[in-house]
């Protein structure tokens, strides 16, 4: 507890983490199970190129996420770039801008033209009256992004799209294992994309996949992620290598495994947020929106200037001081970013929703090195800084 103010790191106090704690730690696999795995590898001296692993993977996922199929890739980024590719689209494609900006880097790769629309401010969240808004854009696709395990109305955005006959193309990178009545995220749209990115719950280091009951689509971006094809060989516009290597199968075969206990781990954090925020005032915990489970992999925050005492940026130096790497996804929107902002200058200005949540959202550590103690502390931190944000105000 900071009692008084010179006790806060940032005025000159000792910090309250020697060891820092980030968003999003890897679940990495027991020592002794990633060893065996890896004298498997060398055993077999097989290390990439859909090997039994990646493979076994991919079966596994299917099986778990109740698709038709699993194409692991490199990352989501490229995941989404050959879905995109895969489908043939052609012209522009609407995602928000209030998310990373992979799903717009991806389109600009697959020579299509991004356009941006704004989110629901209170889940962050595309949805049907956001896109509606768009719309006179005349795009052939669009790509929701279910953010902070959390989606988004997935039959009200189904609904829309289909009377306006685009496809959806789900950016589900932060979504493994996120599960509405209807099923788990993966099956939705033409296509749904992952990420196992070190930082998400489901992770290999770096990689991803894309999901999709649609064979052939499948098909064609098993033949595209490989230079040397794979399985049933088939015309395609451009191969890359898009490909998982075994010991990032290893890791993800183990942690699939372990999902169902790191998402209880990630709830008790959460849950341990919760409690120790809910009553400094203007800090809202966003709950995971449209789910009947999250992964609860993101803690977002949303601070309110004038309730709170000081602003989002300054109480994110408070942290950062103390050894709470504290993140401000997304600062700034994707139609802000470079090229973005240059590229689509129409934007700047007209997206109320996602600029004001760009300068007022922060999320904090959650996952394998963090504990319930330390989100009581995180949590002690922020209703601390609260108390003494008129004398903090100094340091901005
Ligand atoms: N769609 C959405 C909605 C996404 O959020 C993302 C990626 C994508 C698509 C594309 O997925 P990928 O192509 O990446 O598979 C990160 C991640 O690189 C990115 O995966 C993620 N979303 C994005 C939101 O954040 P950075 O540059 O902020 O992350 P980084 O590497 O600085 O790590 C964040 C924190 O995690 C740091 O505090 C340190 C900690 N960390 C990181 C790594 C890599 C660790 O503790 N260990 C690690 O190994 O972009």
């Amino acid at each position: 507890m900071k009692n008084f103010l010179s006790e806060f790191a940032l005025a000159g106090g000792t910090r309250e983490f020697t060891v820092e704690r980030h968003v999003g730690q890897l679940y990495f696999p027991e020592w002794g199970q990633y060893e065996a795995a890896m004298r498997g590898i060398i055993d077999r001296q097989y290390y990439t190129n859909h090997g039994p692993l990646v493979r076994e993977l991919e079966t596994r996922l299917e099986s778990f996420l109740r698709v038709k199929n699993a194409v692991t890739v490199t990352n989501a980024t490229v995941g989404l770039y050959l879905a995109y590719l895969g489908l043939g689209l052609e012209g522009k494609i609407l995602m928000p801008s209030f998310t990373f900006v992979a799903a717009a880097q991806a389109a600009v790769l697959a020579g299509l033209d991004p356009v941006f629309c704004d989110v629901d401010p209170s889940t962050h969240q595309m949805t049907p009256a956001s896109a509606e808004r768009a719309l006179e854009a005349r795009v052939s696709a669009v790509c929701p992004v279910n953010l902070w395990g959390g989606a988004v109305d997935v039959p009200a955005l189904g609904d829309w799209a289909r009377s306006h006959d685009v496809p959806l193309i789900f950016d589900s990178a932060h979504g493994f294992g996120v599960e509405r009545t209807e099923g788990k995220l993966g099956r939705f749209g033409r296509a749904e994309i992952f990420s196992f990115h070190a930082t998400k719950i489901m992770a290999a280091t770096e990689g991803g996949c894309v999901c999709t009951d649609d064979d052939e689509l499948a098909e064609r971006i098993r033949n595209m992620r490989s230079n040397y094809g794979i399985r049933r060989p088939m015309s395609v516009r451009l191969t890359v290598n898009a490909r998982l290597s075994e010991a990032q199968g290893a890791i993800a075969l183990l942690n699939l495994e372990g999902i169902d206990s790191h998402t209880a781990n990630n709830r008790a954090i959460f849950e341990s947020y919760r409690s120790a925020l809910e009553t400094v005032p203007g800090v809202r915990l966003v709950e995971p929106s449209n789910v009947s489970r999250s992964n609860y992999q993101y803690v977002v925050l949303e601070i309110a200037e004038d309730l709170y005492g000081m602003s989002r940026d300054l109480l994110w130096s408070v942290l950062r001081a103390e050894g709470v790497r504290a993140r401000r996804y997304f600062k700034p929107g994707i139609h802000r970013s470079v090229p973005f902002d240059t590229l689509y200058p129409q934007y700047v200005g007209a997206l109320p929703v996602t600029d004001s949540l760009c300068g007022t959202v922060m999320q904090l550590p959650i996952g394998a090195r963090v504990t319930t103690e330390d989100a009581e502390r995180i949590g002690g931190l922020i209703c601390d800084a609260h108390a003494h944000a008129d004398g903090l105000r100094a340091y901005g």
